[in-house]
């Protein structure tokens, strides 16, 4: 880890922290915030006394597999990570720059819409949110576009992707990420239902405004959030 990259994570990351503390106080600015303050059910730890499942969820021992059924041929030789869009700086990452970026491990909780949910999941990989600032996203960026290499996409608002438990996660349960499960390497949004974290990641694309992914296409709903039920719609 070069000192200056270190540098630019941590200016870059201070200026979106607090721009997104703005948005999720609903600073008037940036219009009123889709994104709850705190976090909720994410990881024992985390859960501040809230339920240990979300309405409607039910406890899988199991880890299912939910995917559109194409298997990207993607390794961790043949990874990369374009950061683009509505950025200053846009750019690329290959697996030995995503483990020379700051590595973070986080327990966390994994809801699937279908109403399956597998808890405490033992994650290590790169904050999303060190990976954007990098990037340094526009004044006027919203929102994320998040691309798998399977073809899939998913939106999700900037304020939710820096939660500090949504990660570019390489290893789970001290194994690397399974290909099944998207690796080498896939987003996970613990706050989300986890069809907002894409396998096989290979675009981060900062956008101006928001724009459905696949499932939000058909009909899933924009925000996700499975403490309000939020599925469809
Ligand atoms: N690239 C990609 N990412 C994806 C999907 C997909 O089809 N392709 N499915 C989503 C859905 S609906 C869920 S529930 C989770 C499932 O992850 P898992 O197969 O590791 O359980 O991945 C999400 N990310
Ligand atoms: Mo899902």
């Amino acid at each position: 880890m070069v000192d200056d990259k270190l540098e630019r994570i941590v200016a870059g990351r201070m200026k979106l922290k607090a721009r997104f503390e703005a948005m999720m106080r609903g600073d008037g600015v940036s219009g009123p915030s889709i994104a709850d303050g705190k976090p909720q059910g994410s990881g024992d730890a985390n859960r501040h006394g809230m339920p240990k499942l979300p309405v409607g969820q039910t406890l899988s021992k199991k880890w299912p597999v939910l995917d559109l059924g194409i298997r990207p041929e993607v390794s961790q030789q043949t990874f990369k990570l374009e950061v683009d869009g509505a950025v200053e700086h846009p750019y690329q990452l290959d697996f030995a720059g995503l483990l020379a970026l700051p590595q973070v491990q986080d327990d966390s909780d994994f809801h699937c819409v279908t109403t399956w949910s597998r808890m405490d999941l033992r994650w290590l990989g790169v904050r999303l949110c060190d990976a954007l600032a990098l990037a340094e996203p526009r004044a006027r960026a919203t929102h994320l576009m998040c691309h798998g290499s399977d073809g899939y996409s998913t939106n999700i608002a900037l304020e939710e992707a820096c939660k500090p438990d949504v990660l570019l996660a390489h290893t789970v349960d001290g194994v690397p990420l399974p290909h099944e499960h998207g690796g080498p390497v896939r987003v996970i949004t613990p706050q989300l239902y986890a069809w907002k974290g894409a396998k096989w990641v290979c675009r981060l694309e900062v956008m101006v405004g928001d724009r459905p992914g696949f499932w939000e296409q058909r009909g899933y709903s924009m925000t996700a959030n499975p403490w309000r039920d939020d599925r469809y719609g």
